[in-house]
């Protein structure tokens, strides 16, 4: 087992982290910008290091800094949290080089996954769904005017280097092409510095669900379910539950048994999400895979029981799955809302110094964050202020847990988007389960400009 681990976050992540090194026995190293000099991840860490200006390229993206500090302090591993250099396939490498464990899938992999049209191919190859699309990046107009015409419409371009929402285009007719390629290309090598674009059918009223799954360094790998992402604006995750409401028992099984061959296949270590769209008529389809642990992780948590911080750090170190996860049980049901800095009518970010923090608690309640009473939310990082966490025995109960624990949860002196989880959490299409990735766009107004 590691003696010491760096983690190479900040905020509620790097918390958790700690937390979970704590449990295991194994000491920790923070790393901090100085906009982030009295922040918690700090406080709580056994050793902490400067790595720069506030900046996030000066400081957390810095990958001399970041190494330097692992060296310093003489670490065996590195946790990389979400966002960040989470994954960097380079910094991977890095610390390889460095003969510092990195906690994540090996640089190859994650390099794979990185490249969308060929993550795609992968799994696909790998005996996974994927939406109808070009088998690669499309060379030239002439090309996707071709690949159009094939797939039909409407359809979307994708950037290669993409993912997350960013360098999408939808195409509704063969006239529009040409143009909407040269866009993607022109916008695709601005965004990521590669230009290359590929096509995709495009599903009008997708579910988002994605798949949590576990590997070891032996080659097993288990899955842990699904968690529902639907309820997002702008790209922005709001809340996540697990398990969606729009998947049977026997969908899950099946997805979850094809997302594991395909990963035994690929060779996949550590924890990762592969990411569905799932169509009206209840097809599921590959999107993406993230390499990395997620934001919305505790909803599996608390469904499954299992700690998946400790988990990944366990299975790094070499143990093996049939340790660490014995079997998996779903319990329950688990949501989260991720309560944001932001004008909860505008999303505009809010940032500034916090007058008041009471965050709720009581049974089946959970509250990841880093903020406290007079926290200063700074306009550097995310605006990520607190997760609010809730499990119930069935999903009435645990929206009714989320309601009450969303009226007790005081935040002053910022703007939060507490108010728009109130008014989801009451709305009856939500209640019923009827969502998909247009359900804020529906519940909200217009912005007021
Ligand atoms: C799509 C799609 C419809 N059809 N691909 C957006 C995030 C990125 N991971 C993929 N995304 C989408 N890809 C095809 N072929 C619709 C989206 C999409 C979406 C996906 C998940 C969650 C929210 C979304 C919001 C708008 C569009």
């Amino acid at each position: 087992m590691f003696r010491k681990i760096l983690v190479a976050n900040r905020g509620e992540i790097a918390l958790r982290i700690i937390c979970a090194c704590k449990e295991l026995g194994i000491r920790t190293v923070a790393v901090y910008s100085e906009a982030d000099r009295n922040a918690l991840h700090v406080r709580f860490a056994d050793e902490a290091v400067c790595i720069g200006p506030p900046r996030s390229v000066d400081s957390y993206l810095n990958i001399p800094h970041v190494i330097s500090a692992a060296e310093i302090t003489d670490v065996d591993a590195i946790h990389p949290g979400y966002g960040f250099l989470s994954e960097n396939a380079n910094f991977a490498e890095v610390c390889d080089a460095s003969h510092i464990t990195f906690l994540g899938p090996r640089a190859e992999v994650i390099r794979m996954m990185g490249e969308k049209d060929r993550a795609r191919r992968e799994m696909a190859a790998a005996g996974l769904p994927v939406v109808p699309g070009t088998p690669g990046a499309v060379a030239d107009e002439d090309a996707a005017q071709k690949a159009a015409a094939e797939i039909g419409f409407p359809l979307i371009i994708k950037a290669v280097a993409g993912g997350g929402g960013r360098g999408m285009r939808i195409v509704r007719k063969p006239g529009e092409v040409a143009g909407a390629f040269r866009t993607a290309r022109h916008e695709a090598e601005q965004a990521f510095g590669v230009a290359d674009v590929y096509l995709e059918r495009f599903l009008e009223r997708p579910r988002h669900i994605e798949f949590q799954v576990l590997g070891d360094s032996h080659g097993a790998v288990i899955n842990l379910g699904e968690r529902e992402c639907s309820i997002q604006r702008r790209h922005q995750k709001l809340i996540e539950e697990a398990p969606s409401p729009g998947v049977a028992h026997r969908e899950r099984e099946e997805m979850g048994a094809r997302v594991v061959a395909a990963l035994v296949k690929i060779g996949y270590s550590g924890a990762g999400t592969v990411e569905f769209l799932m169509d009206e008529d209840g097809s599921f389809f590959f999107i993406e895979m993230n390499t990395r642990i997620q934001v919305e992780h505790p909803v599996t948590e608390m469904v499954t029981g299992v700690d998946l911080i400790k988990a990944q750090i366990r299975l790094a170190a070499g143990e093996k799955l049939a340790a660490v996860v014995p079997s998996v049980t779903l319990r329950g049901h688990s949501i989260e809302c991720r309560v944001n800095a932001e004008d909860p009518d505008t999303f505009v970010p809010s940032a500034g110094r916090l007058t008041a923090f009471h965050p709720p608690g009581g049974n089946g309640v959970r509250v990841d964050t880093a903020v406290h009473s007079d926290a200063v939310i700074s306009p550097y990082y995310d605006s990520l202020v607190a997760k609010l966490i809730v499990h119930g025995s069935d999903r009435a109960e645990a929206i009714q847990r989320m309601r009450r624990a969303l009226e007790m949860f005081v935040v002053e002196g910022i703007k939060t988007t507490i108010p728009l989880h109130r008014k989801i959490l009451a709305d009856a299409d939500f209640q019923s389960g009827k969502i998909d990735t247009h359900f804020v766009e529906r519940l909200l107004p217009l912005p007021a400009k």
